[in-house]
């Protein structure tokens, strides 16, 4: 009786550590969440179970930081308010899951500012190219008057938005050849690069100017594209890459950090009404604090995804200074095209919290 208890102990012993290293394998050292607190609502003000579609998979920071939203709103209700996680698309792409929100068919999602610019058309500033040139200017710009009254202007569309996330650098990855100048993606004697782009307009006009073929596709399509050959590459932060496994359909990657792009954590209008205002309030809280971990935890996934990228056999390309430069000069056209329409106010603020966070 002793003996065979000590063996089941050992191989639970052994099951845990063997999910640990697992588990190890496929995220960085990440942050834990910061510890819940603020005052816990103990009146019954009613229970509503909130659903959430998200793009990316449950390894990236982003659902990471949606768990922990839901932690902070089941723990600070006495579990009335609760939250599902729908990860990988499966409820739609960005712009659907957007619609679904107007009709009130799904409760929240968090999708670039770039599909997102159908009903904000200013949220087009974060497209500019090479925009936010440090993490540290692109923190300040998201937690700025000037972007923040962005959100505001999603008034009257059914959606309420909360604040911003970090999607991230995003850097290019195609099957084809290894990039390090534009030239590589015009290609002199062969083809451009078929290059995936968000549904967008501005980074349509940035591909168009690297001379690649760009085709505008929903997230979720995007994999399959790739594995088909139906597109030669896209581009998207590290974490992204690698957690959406696209390392297995693309040989190489470029540093290529063109566009630092957030998220928008949203939320129906109807779902919204349907809440008390003590936990409209939480809500609003508990988004702005998953959005800071969310933050952390896409800071410290950024290179060690890069990293990881390498090691399962992808081939990086680090571009130096001069290298970025010409990247930069072929995109200056999309400045000229697009700053007028986006708004040169708009623009002129977010270039000055830009310069005044490289000055400190
Ligand atoms: C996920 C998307 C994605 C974005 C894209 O829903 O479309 O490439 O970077 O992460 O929002």
């Amino acid at each position: 009786m002793h003996f065979s208890l000590h063996k089941l102990t050992l191989a639970i012993t052994g099951a845990t550590l063997f999910a640990t290293s697992f588990a190890h394998a496929n995220t960085p050292d990440l942050s834990d969440p910061p510890p819940i607190e603020g005052e816990v609502i103990t009146e019954d003000l009613g229970s509503h179970n909130i659903r959430v579609g998200l793009g990316l998979a449950e390894t990236s920071p982003l659902y990471i930081s949606t768990q922990h939203f839901g932690d902070i709103l089941s723990e600070r209700t006495e579990g009335r308010l609760t939250v599902d996680v729908f990860p990988n698309s499966q409820l739609g792409d960005d712009a659907q899951m957007m619609e679904m929100l107007q009709t009130g068919s799904l409760d929240m999602t968090i999708p670039s500012t770039s599909p997102a610019t159908t009903y904000v058309e200013e949220l087009a500033v974060f497209d500019l190219p090479f925009l936010l040139p440090s993490r540290e200017a692109a923190i300040a710009v998201m937690e700025s008057d000037v972007a923040l009254d962005l959100l505001d202007q999603f008034d009257g569309t059914g959606i309420k938005a909360f604040a911003y996330h970090e999607n991230g650098y995003r850097q290019l990855t195609n099957s084809v050849r290894a990039v390090e100048s534009p030239e590589d993606v015009a290609g002199l004697d062969v083809s451009g690069l078929t290059i995936r782009t968000m549904e967008n307009p501005v980074q349509l006009s940035i591909w168009e100017a690297l001379g690649a073929n760009p085709t505008p596709m929903a997230f979720g399509e995007v994999f399959s594209a790739m594995e088909q050959g139906v597109i030669d590459g896209q581009e998207n932060p590290w974490s992204t890459i690698l957690t959406s496994n696209f390392h297995e359909v693309q040989d190489y990657g470029s540093e290529t950090r063109h566009v630092y792009t957030p998220f928008i954590i949203m939320m129906s209008e109807r779902t919204w009404d349907r809440l008390d205002p003590a936990y409209q309030e939480l809500v609003e809280e508990a988004a702005r604090e998953a959005a800071a971990y969310e933050i952390q935890l896409a800071t410290e996934y950024d290179d060690w995804a890069r990293d990881q990228l390498e090691e399962r056999g992808m081939q990086i390309t680090r571009l130096d200074d001069d290298q970025i430069a010409a990247f930069q000069e072929a995109v200056q056209p999309v400045y000229d095209q697009w700053a007028p329409r986006i708004g040169e106010d708009l623009v002129a603020e977010i270039q000055q919290i830009v310069e005044d966070t490289m000055n400190d």
